[in-house]
């Protein structure tokens, strides 16, 4: 089963919009299996956007995640990056379509409420950073073979 580390940045979470976030992923039929409330620090916010290190937004982008404790989970389903990114739309929320999360909820592309890793290798490296010494729980769902064909 497909793995991905969704985060509910700081901006959703001073919204009031954590469960919302989480919940729309959760009745996509993406199974929970990890959950973390966690301050970021510097370190931490540099090691999971080091692929942006030198792009003109990337110290605002790092002021950004650590601003405020944040929400890490892990969800796994079938093609679980793709349908979690799906379901938050484009990185640029007045180009996401209406029904995402970033399209119903966001305006701004630096205040666009939430992370979801873009492949599957990226989402065992970014569990790696959020996880680290922390659980996460493969767990049979009685409605599995319901959401899972
Ligand atoms: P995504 O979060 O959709 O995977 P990304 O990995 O390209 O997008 O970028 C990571 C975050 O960086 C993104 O959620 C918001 C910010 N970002 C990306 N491009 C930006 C830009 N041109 N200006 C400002 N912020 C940007
Ligand atoms: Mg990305």
């Amino acid at each position: 089963m497909e793995r991905t580390l969704i985060l509910v940045k700081p901006d959703a979470m001073q919204r009031g919009l954590a469960f919302e976030v989480l919940g729309r992923l959760e009745r996509r039929g993406l199974k929970l299996a990890g959950l973390r409330l966690l301050q970021v620090d510097e370190a931490m916010a540099k090691r999971h956007y080091g692929e942006h290190e030198g792009k003109p937004f990337f110290e605002g982008l790092v002021e950004y995640i650590t601003a405020c404790p944040i929400v890490a989970a892990v969800f796994e389903g079938p093609d679980a990056v793709a349908a979690a990114r799906q379901t938050m739309g484009s990185t640029k929320p007045t180009e996401a379509a209406p029904g995402t999360i970033r399209g119903d909820l966001g305006i701004e592309i630096g205040r666009n409420l939430v992370h979801g890793s873009d492949s599957a290798e990226s989402a065992e490296r970014e569990i790696g950073i959020f996880f680290e010494g922390h659980p996460v729980t493969t767990w049979e769902r009685g409605t599995d073979a319901w959401a899972f064909e």
